[in-house]
C-alpha cells in the first residue's frame, strides 16, 4: 500500500517544489541534480515508527537545542535557581511547558494530587480547605498569560552582558491556564473582600515564596489554575495547583499553593521585600512593583539565531508584552533606533499575553543595529536603555524593560550590543 503511494507523492512534491521556485529559493535550486530530489531515501525504504512506540511525544532529536538552558555562574545551587526559554527557536507565542523557564527558591517538588490542600483563612466567615476535587467542582475559565520574572533582562543594567535572547530574555513563559477565578473560592469561605484587605498567598514547598497581593487584584484576574496549555501543571510549574496573576511579576505566581490568608495588611515577606524590591542609587527602594512594564525583544535574528542565507528575503521576528494589557503597536529599527518602521503583528494580541510581530524586509546585506519598541493600550512607549538607568541607577536588579539592540553584520551573525 504505501510503496504504491511513495512514486506519486514524490512526484507532487518535486512539481510542487518547482511552481514554489521564485526569489527566495535557495540551496534547493542550486545547480547540479539534488540528491534529495532525484535519489531514493532512506525514510522512504524502512517501515517507521508504530503508534505503540511513543504514548507521549518529546521533540524529534533534529530539535534538541531546543532546550532550557541554565547558567551556572548565577546562583550559588540549581536548586534555588532559574534557567531560560530558548525563546530564540520557539514561534507564534504559546511556550510549551517543556521548554518554559522554571524558577525555584528550593526546588520543584513533587505533590501528589492527592495530597494536595488548599486553606483559606484569616479574615473569612467560615475557613474552608479544597481538596483538588474540590477545586475542579467550580466554574473555570481559559485564559493566555505571560509569566515573566521581575529579575528578567536583570543581568543587563550594567552594560551588555549575555550573548543570546534565551539568556537577556528568556525567564518569560506564555501558556493557556484553565483555572477558577481566585474571587470565587474566596467568596467560598465568605471572605471579607473590602479593597484595604489583601490576600497572603503560599506554597507548599520548604521556601513556600509568600507573597501579599492586595484585594482589588485577588478579585480581578487571579486564578487558581490546573491546566497549563491544555494539559496538567508539569511538577516544574506548580503541579497540581498553581496561583497565576496576569500581568505581575513571576514571582507572585505561587506553585503547589497550600494556603490563602485573608489579611487586613500586607505581611511584608521577605519574597516582597528583601527580594523583588529596587533600590535605587541613594538606597531608597521603589515599593510593590507589580506591574512588568510593557517590553519586547527581537528573537530572530538573534546571537543564537545568526542569518544563513544572506542578502534578501529576511523575516525578522520577536515577541512583544505589557502587564498593563494588550500590545498595541510595535516598531522595529534597523540603526539602533534612528529610524522605525511599525512592525506587523501575527495576530491582534491578547490581553497580558505575548504577542508575536513581525517585519518582513529585503535584507541589503549591510550591517544592522536591530531593535523593537513595544507601545501597549496605556499609551506607554519601551524606554531606552539610558532612559531606564536614568530613572532608575545603577543598582537596579528587577524589572528592567529597555530596548535591546542586536548588532548584526554582513554575514549576518548577530551581538548583544549597547547604543547611546
Ligand atoms: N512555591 C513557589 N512558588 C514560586 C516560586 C518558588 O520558588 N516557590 N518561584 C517564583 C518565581 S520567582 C517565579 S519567576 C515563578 C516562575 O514560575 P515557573 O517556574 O513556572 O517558570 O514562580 C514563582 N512561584
Ligand atoms: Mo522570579
Amino acid at each position: 500500500m504505501s510503496d504504491l503511494f511513495k512514486p506519486s507523492r514524490r512526484a507532487f512534491l518535486r512539481g510542487g517544489a518547482a511552481v514554489a521556485a521564485g526569489s527566495v529559493a535557495g540551496a534547493a535550486n542550486a545547480a547540479g541534480p539534488d540528491p534529495l530530489i532525484t535519489e531514493l531515501q532512506d525514510w522512504e525504504s524502512y517501515l517507521g515508527a508504530g503508534v505503540d512506540e511513543t504514548p507521549y511525544g518529546l521533540p524529534i532529536r533534529f530539535e534538541q537545542d531546543v532546550v532550557r538552558r541554565n547558567v551556572e555562574w548565577l546562583t550559588a545551587s540549581p536548586i534555588s535557581s532559574i534557567n531560560f526559554t530558548p525563546i530564540h527557536a520557539l514561534e507564534g507565542t504559546i511556550t510549551p511547558q517543556g521548554c518554559a523557564f522554571e524558577r525555584h527558591h528550593s526546588g520543584a517538588i513533587e505533590l501528589a494530587k492527592d495530597d494536595f490542600r488548599l486553606m483559606i483563612n484569616g479574615l473569612v466567615d467560615k475557613p474552608l480547605v479544597f481538596s483538588y476535587e474540590d477545586i475542579e467542582r467550580f466554574p473555570r475559565e481559559n485564559h493566555v498569560y505571560f509569566c515573566e520574572c521581575a529579575a528578567n533582562t536583570g543581568m543587563e543594567w550594567a552594560g551588555a552582558q549575555l550573548n543570546g535572547v534565551q539568556f537577556t530574555h528568556g525567564m518569560i513563559h506564555n501558556m493557556e491556564y484553565t483555572g477558577v477565578p481566585l474571587r470565587t473560592l474566596l467568596a467560598e469561605a465568605g471572605a471579607d473582600m473590602s479593597l484595604d484587605k489583601w490576600v497572603y498567598v503560599e506554597g507548599a514547598d520548604a521556601s513556600s515564596n509568600g507573597r501579599s497581593i492586595p484585594m482589588e487584584k485577588a478579585l480581578d484576574d487571579v486564578l487558581v489554575a490546573f491546566k497549563a496549555n491544555g494539559e496538567a501543571l508539569r511538577m516544574e510549574h506548580g503541579y497540581p495547583v498553581r496561583l497565576v496573576v496576569p500581568g505581575w511579576e513571576g514571582n507572585m505566581w505561587v506553585k503547589w499553593i497550600r494556603r490563602i490568608e485573608v489579611v487586613d495588611r500586607a505581611v511584608e515577606s521577605r519574597e516582597e521585600t528583601s527580594k523583588y524590591t529596587d533600590v535605587y542609587e541613594d538606597g531608597t527602594a521603589r515599593k510593590w512593583t507589580w506591574v512588568m512594564d510593557a517590553k519586547s525583544v527581537i528573537t530572530s535574528p538573534s546571537p543564537q539565531m545568526p542569518i544563513k542565507h544572506g542578502a534578501g528575503p529576511l523575516v525578522i521576528s520577536g515577541l512583544a508584552w505589557s502587564g498593563h494589557g494588550q500590545i498595541t503597536r510595535v516598531d522595529v529599527s534597523r540603526n539602533g533606533g534612528i529610524t522605525w518602521e511599525t512592525a506587523r503583528l501575527g495576530k491582534q494580541g491578547d490581553t497580558k499575553a505575548l504577542t508575536r510581530f513581525y517585519l518582513d524586509v529585503d535584507w541589503d546585506g549591510a550591517p544592522m543595529l536591530l531593535q523593537a519598541r513595544a507601545m501597549d493600550e496605556t499609551g506607554y512607549v519601551q524606554p531606552t536603555k539610558d532612559q531606564l538607568r536614568e530613572q532608575r541607577g545603577e543598582n537596579a536588579v528587577y524589572h528592567n524593560n529597555c530596548i535591546q539592540t542586536w548588532y548584526v553584520n554582513a554575514e549576518g551573525v548577530a551581538e548583544n550590543v549597547e547604543v547611546s
